[in-house]
């Protein structure tokens, strides 16, 4: 029997494309872009048009398993493990779980998880209810995009952006450390389109990607240095008279203060700061200012500095200078994920939170801070961990003192994985996820406006079970008798679809919801949020979703907290503006691979020939005095680690910066993650993690 289902990608990528599996007796035989999504228009990225080689994969986890290697040793897969049943797992977890919980208080117990599967139902729901009523720690999920939320929300209020579909009618368009070919390729059909017509492509990245060799203009910038560079291009367009007076007054808050502040940040002070010459900047803000409509394409990159979060509030100031939220093909894109006004309340239930035995809500601990916690807290410490959607022993800054943690002897981890990772490697117990293909979900998407259903294409390969079934499973064996954690995949599904009464949306944003039901998505795939005819202008008339409803050029709640309410240039604590730049003197971008999806895919074969992850891009001018050459394997260092690379110059980079790519450390030449250099020190605004501010020095090995 022959069938096509439609599902969803659910990897972390802002495109969520619609798919179409073929299942033929059974077994899916092919996966193909649904030529129907209005925005991933029927193509897939390279990574996800080999999802079957990884689907059926030999080295999935099909079964529970107990260790009996030692922590960290063996061989990292199913011979370090013996086979035990879904009963056996679950009775020795609960098991452990009260034991741990009776002697050192359920906050003794971390959930720790990220975006392995952004369907609604498996990035949270069960799983947060489950913690929630166990009064475990709280997550604070911040290794990716807290910062750059953190920043754009000061000024705009919510995570909501220009349609991708409108970058067809830009005339001017910056791709601000944001590298489209490899994270957001579905936006790159409509920058083309534009393109045809005219528009200009201008890519602001320390490094030269694709992207950027294809720009009508490149700047290469400084680390860590985009907050001197807005500032610079409002002080022109400020001085120049190039803003939209009249979209200033009516709906900006604050811009007097602004109008001072960049006084202090002419072109000529910030260009040594940057790296680009102050005639560039000029032409930078005219250009943005007067070609229109303009739009900002800002990615998660230019927030992972440690002046990040103020760099997405001095970027996001810029269209709210010039206007360009009132025009089609203007604005600007961070994220889109705020426009989906999902019923969070009863999706994750923060109601069943229990209190800790010591009489306060339960802590909260900042995944980007894992080392810390497992190695320092004390009140209480933390006993077990359980691990689902994510591979800390790769992704987590400061990686030697995360596996310090995770080699804790009295330290119980569960890791609910589809393979086995570096993670696995330090787990007791290990249970098998299923892919996207194994089970049902709804899809929201962070680059677009389309809120989705992924269907089961396949039965669950092996013993393996979605995050939703598991944590029911689990807390059904704990005891947990609320109802909720009775609700299958459907009762899920129409209770995240169901009006939200539990918090106040402005501007009658909750009509972005309407007439969307579990019955139509099922029928239709896909459909947009119901955002009005014709082009999404959400500011166009103001109505931010701030405190003031206005764009917070002055933000009174950052001044709260004893932050600077407009915003200044603090360069990075590590960075080669800084002290330590003595004696680790070069930038280390540790960046996503094109063709990984942070660590996942690294071990797909056929997509591992696709990379070279064990490279270091360096430039011609810190090789030579260094007397690196090309293909020569070096030690890249600093006070935290070093890992040993293989020196590929390339102009990838400029002087000063070198760059090396997210890799599993099981497949990294000398076993350890980049994350072994990057460190623990948290963003100015949002608490986000800051992998690119890091300072690290080059030797050849000899
Ligand atoms: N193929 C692929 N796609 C992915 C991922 C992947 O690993 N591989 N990861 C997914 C995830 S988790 C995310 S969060 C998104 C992220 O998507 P992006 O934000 O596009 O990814 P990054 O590589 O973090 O950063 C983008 C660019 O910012 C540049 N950059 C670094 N520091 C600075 C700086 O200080 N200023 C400026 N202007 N630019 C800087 C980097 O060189 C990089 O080219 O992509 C998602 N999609
Ligand atoms: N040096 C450096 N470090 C970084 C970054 C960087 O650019 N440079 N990027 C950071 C960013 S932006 C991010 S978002 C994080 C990403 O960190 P993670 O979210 O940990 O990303 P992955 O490495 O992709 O690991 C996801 C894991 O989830 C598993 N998984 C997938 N689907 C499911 C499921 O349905 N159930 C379960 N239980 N598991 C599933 C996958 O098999 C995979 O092993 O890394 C961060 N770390
Ligand atoms: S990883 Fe991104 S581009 Fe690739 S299929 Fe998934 S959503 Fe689409
Ligand atoms: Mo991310």
């Amino acid at each position: 029997m022959k069938k096509v289902v439609h599902a969803v990608c659910s990897h972390d990528c802002p495109d969520a494309c619609g798919i179409l599996v073929t299942v033929e007796d059974g077994r899916a035989t092919r996966v193909q872009g649904d030529p129907a999504h209005p925005v991933t228009q029927g193509f897939l990225c390279a990574k996800v048009t080999k999802y079957l080689e990884r689907v059926y994969s030999p080295g999935r986890v099909l079964y529970p398993m107990r260790r009996t290697a030692l922590k960290g040793e063996g061989k990292g897969d199913a011979s370090d493990f013996v086979r035990i049943s879904w009963d056996e797992a679950l009775e020795e977890i609960s098991a452990r779980f009260k034991n741990i919980s009776d002697e050192f208080g359920p906050e003794a117990i971390l959930p720790y998880s990220y975006a392995g599967n952004m369907g609604v139902l498996s990035y949270s729901g069960m799983a947060h209810r489950f913690f929630y009523r166990l009064g475990a720690s709280q997550l604070d999920r911040t290794i990716c995009a807290a910062a750059g939320a953190a920043g754009l929300q000061t000024v705009i209020g919510r995570s909501i952006g220009t349609e991708p579909q409108q970058f067809r009618d830009a005339r001017y368009i910056i791709a601000w450390g944001a590298n489209i070919h490899a994270t957001n390729v579905h936006l790159w059909p409509f920058i083309a389109e534009a393109r045809r017509k005219g528009a200009k492509l201008v890519v602001i990245d320390p490094y030269k990607t694709r992207t950027a060799q294809s720009a009508d203009w490149y700047l290469p910038i400084n680390p860590g240095t985009d907050v001197a560079l807005a500032l610079a291009m409002m002080n022109v367009i400020i001085t120049e008279k190039l803003y939209d007076a009249v979209y200033v007054s009516n709906y900006t808050l604050g811009f007097e203060q602004l109008k001072e502040r960049v006084q202090e940040y002419p072109p000529e002070r910030v260009a040594p700061w940057t790296g680009i010459s102050a005639e560039d900047i000029r032409k930078l803000a005219r250009e943005y200012a007067t070609v229109r409509p303009a739009v900002i394409r800002v990615n998660y990159g230019v927030q992972r500095s440690q002046n990040g979060g103020s760099a997405m509030r001095a970027i996001a100031m810029l269209p709210c200078i010039t206007g360009s939220w009132a025009e089609v093909g203007g604005g600007l894109q961070l994220s889109t994920s705020g426009a989906f006004y999902l019923n969070m309340h009863a999706l994750d239930r923060p109601d069943l939170m229990q209190k800790s035995p010591l009489g306060r809500a339960s802590r909260v601990v900042n995944m980007s801070e894992l080392g810390k916690a497992l190695n320092h807290l004390s009140d209480p410490p933390v006993k077990a961990v359980f691990v689902y959607n994510s591979n800390p022993a790769v992704v987590a800054p400061n990686h030697h003192d995360v596996i310090r943690g995770f080699m804790r002897r009295d330290l119980f981890t569960v890791v609910h994985e589809q393979f086995f990772t570096d993670t696995t490697t330090y787990a007791d117990i290990v249970l098998p996820a299923t892919t996207f293909l194994e089970h049902k979900d709804l899809n929201k998407a962070y680059g677009h406006t389309y809120l989705q259903i992924s269907n089961q294409a396949i039965e669950p390969l092996g013993e393996s079970r979605s995050n939703t079934d598991m944590f029911r499973a689990l807390a059904i064996r704990m005891g947990f008798a609320d109802a909720c954690f009775q609700q299958d995949t459907d009762d899920v599904i129409d209770a995240t679809l169901a009006k939200t009464e539990n918090h106040q949306i402005p501007n009658g944003w909750e009509k972005w919801m309407d007439g969307i039901t579990r019955e139509r998505l099922e029928k239709e795939g896909h459909i947009r949020l119901n955002l009005g005819e014709g082009p999404f202008l959400p500011f166009a008339k103001g109505g931010f979703a701030t405190a003031s409803g206005k764009a917070e050029l002055y933000s009174k709640k950052l001044a709260a907290q004893g932050l600077d309410p407009v915003v200044s240039f603090v360069p990075p604590g590590e960075s080669r503006l800084s002290e330590g730049a003595k004696k680790f003197p070069l930038e280390l971008l540790s960046r996503k691979a094109d063709n990984f999806l942070n660590s996942t895919f690294t071990n797909v074969p056929s997509i591992q020939k696709m990379e070279h992850p064990e490279l270091l891009e360096i430039s011609v001018a810190d090789a030579q005095p260094r007397r690196i050459q090309e293909g020569d394997w070096v030690r890249v260092f600093n006070h935290r680690g070093e890992v040993r690379l293989r020196a590929h110059v390339n102009g990838a980079v400029q002087a000063g910066v070198v760059a090396a790519r997210l890799n599993a450390s099981r497949f990294a030449p000398d076993g350890n993650s980049i994350n072994v250099l990057t460190s623990e020190t948290l963003t100015d605004i949002g608490g986000g993690a800051t992998f690119y501010s890091c300072l690290v020095e080059v030797e050849p090995i000899r």
